[in-house]
């Protein structure tokens, strides 16, 4: 049934110059690896290298317990610790170290050791953090990359930097795509854990732990630190109530640090941020991606305190706590399931990046299982923020493989007189445009936001021909549900590039076949003569030189199945909104 509705079309000889792709990742065809340099942050006009953070802390925590030892021989600042012990809660907890709080504590770490690994590497797709969104070379406030070279046409790919295959999942260059499974799949995981977590909690009396409930936590806090510092701990009580140090700490990483987490981490996705107007321009992607960093940096700040405490402060109680649930502070059970879990994790650990590279294509289907459907909910969503003029990015990075056969060359020669866009398949009235008819259509601009799945964004204007005016015109068939655009260019691996979009995208009023950029005819670099907007896409989406456009009632047969070249190539999901 399916040939019934394939056969016969106009484009049938450029499916046939789609190519399959590998269910692996074939390491000799992927992009070649490429060395960063040391993350470094700009401080003023100089560049600091971030690693000098390490002898910083080391000499500033010798400081500090220098300055807190001074302190504690001062009778103020003794009877202030008197005053003030440390525990910040007036009701203890009764229920103890529960299985369920046990359970979602280690799940919790689980996850996001690997959403940490995952995020490292889609960072290094594009390693470079801006805190406006038109991402000019040069602006960036943190990198681990060189400068951007002036000499010659470097692309966001080219950008992309290699990782070692312990730290980041799956380690090699530009694997984005297969990063991003991984972090997202684990963030539903985490968000669910999370979500449990905040339920129990407040179904029992354990919230009392990590929430304030009187102003005296400050001082608490500030008492707890100064004997943590002077290396006299204070006096635990953690299986009835935290200190006010930990109560503060844990409460901004659970009520504050995992919330801003997910938002920044959706507001860096073109749906939501192409719908949500105002909050995305104050909250823009390069301002959300540097906060989702800074997250980052407190997620990891914490886990190496919260664990060198748990170890330095009675480390067979705590563990025979939180692996346990018993309150016995001499046993070396829990040490030792300790050590096994870290066993298993450390497997686990090693393990991620090969299976991935093995079992690519098995990692995007399950996570498109996982998550691609909740993903796509965002589609349901017309995109509608536009912005003015004046906000133009300077700086518009390239991405994508140029197109380099004669017949593109040829067109391209003569100003594309003698262009001819093919729109077929499943329509009551198939048809070709020229260069000169599309331009006599009814015109349509916008000034909207672009989103690379590496992580820039930039706006521009864009003049062109709606998509659904198109549509009206040829008439698409009922069993029409997909939209295929065929490019001049071939992808990075061989092949035509393609992507396949739903009719419900294609007909939203910012869908558009753009000729024009920033009031001049589109250029060769961005997609002359014709490209493709889709706002609530990421870029990869939006096919560049346009040779034709055919409407399919599914794309299983097309490339490998997936639903576009990079989809295919490069393991990306097929429904992009985030
Ligand atoms: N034909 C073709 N179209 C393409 C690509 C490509 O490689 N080939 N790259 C895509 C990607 S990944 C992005 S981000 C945008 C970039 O558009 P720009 O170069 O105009 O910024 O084009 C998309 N369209
Ligand atoms: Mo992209």
């Amino acid at each position: 049934m399916l040939t019934s509705h394939t056969n016969k079309t106009s484009q049938a000889p450029l499916e046939m110059n789609l190519n399959a792709a590998t269910d692996h990742v074939n390491l000799e065809g992927w992009m070649p690896p490429q060395e960063g340099i040391a993350p470094s942050m700009r401080v003023g006009r100089a560049w600091i290298n971030i690693l000098w953070i390490i002898p910083l802390a080391v000499v500033s925590l010798i400081l500090m317990i220098v300055v807190a030892q001074q302190l504690r021989t001062f009778p103020a600042v003794q009877e202030f610790i008197q005053r003030y012990p440390g525990d910040a809660s007036p009701v203890p907890v009764t229920s103890g170290y529960p299985l369920w709080l046990r359970a979602l504590h280690f799940f919790n770490f689980f996850f996001m050791l690997f959403i940490i690994r995952a995020g490292i590497q889609i960072l290094a797709d594009f390693p470079r953090l801006f805190l406006r969104r038109d991402c000019t070379p040069g602006s960036e406030w943190f990198h681990f990359q060189r400068d951007v070279p002036q000499d010659r046409l470097w692309t966001s790919k080219d950008d992309s930097v290699t990782l070692p295959k312990w730290l980041g999942i799956p380690g090699i260059r530009h694997s984005v795509g297969l990063a991003r499974w991984w972090h997202f799949s684990f963030d539903l995981l985490w968000v669910l854990n999370g979500l449990v977590f905040y339920v129990l909690i407040f179904a029992t009396d354990q919230w009392r732990r990590i929430v304030p409930t009187s102003w005296s936590v400050f001082p608490n806090a500030l008492s707890t630190l100064i004997q943590y510092f002077s290396l006299q701990f204070p006096v635990e009580h953690g299986w009835l109530v935290y200190n006010g140090l930990q109560q503060l700490v844990y409460f901004i990483t659970v009520f504050i640090a995992a919330p801003l987490a997910f938002i920044t981490g959706v507001l860096q996705g073109p749906a939501f941020s192409n719908r949500l107007g105002l909050i995305a321009k104050v909250l823009n992607r390069q301002l959300a991606r540097t906060i989702h960093f800074a997250v980052l940096c407190w997620f990891l700040f914490f886990i190496f305190v919260h664990t060198t405490l748990a170890l330095i402060t009675g480390m067979r109680g705590n563990l025979n706590r939180i692996f346990l649930g018993i309150n016995d502070v001499s046993s070396w059970n829990g040490v030792g399931v300790y050590l096994l879990v870290l066993a298993l994790l450390a497997a686990v650990w090693f393990l991620a990046s090969p299976f991935t590279i093995r079992y690519a294509r098995r990692l995007q289907k399950a996570g498109e299982m996982l998550v691609g459907g909740i993903k796509s909910l965002a589609e349901l969503w017309e995109p509608n923020t536009t912005y003015s003029e004046r906000d133009i990015s300077p700086y518009f990075w390239v991405n994508g493989t140029l197109p380099t056969s004669n017949e593109y060359n040829a067109l391209q020669k003569n100003g594309f007189v003698n262009y001819k866009l093919r729109v077929g398949g499943l329509v009551e009235n198939p048809q070709t445009f020229s260069y000169e008819e599309l331009k006599a259509m009814p015109k349509q601009e916008q000034i909207t936001k672009h989103f690379c799945i590496q992580g820039w964004s930039g706006v521009a204007k864009w003049g062109g021909v709606p998509v659904r005016h198109i549509l009206e015109i040829v008439k698409p068939k009922p069993e029409a549900h997909y939209v295929v655009f065929y490019s001049f260019a071939e992808g990075a691996d061989g092949g035509i590039y393609y992507d396949v979009h739903s009719m419900r995208n294609m007909r939203y009023k910012l869908s558009l076949l753009a000729y024009e950029m920033n009031g001049e005819p589109l250029n060769f670099l961005h997609g002359a003569p014709l490209r493709l907007r889709c706002e609530n896409q990421l870029g990869f989406k939006m096919v560049k030189w346009i040779q034709a456009i055919e409407l399919v009632y599914d794309f299983k047969h097309l490339g490998s199945g997936q639903g576009g070249y990079n989809e295919d190539h490069e393991f990306y999901g097929n429904h992009m909104p985030i």
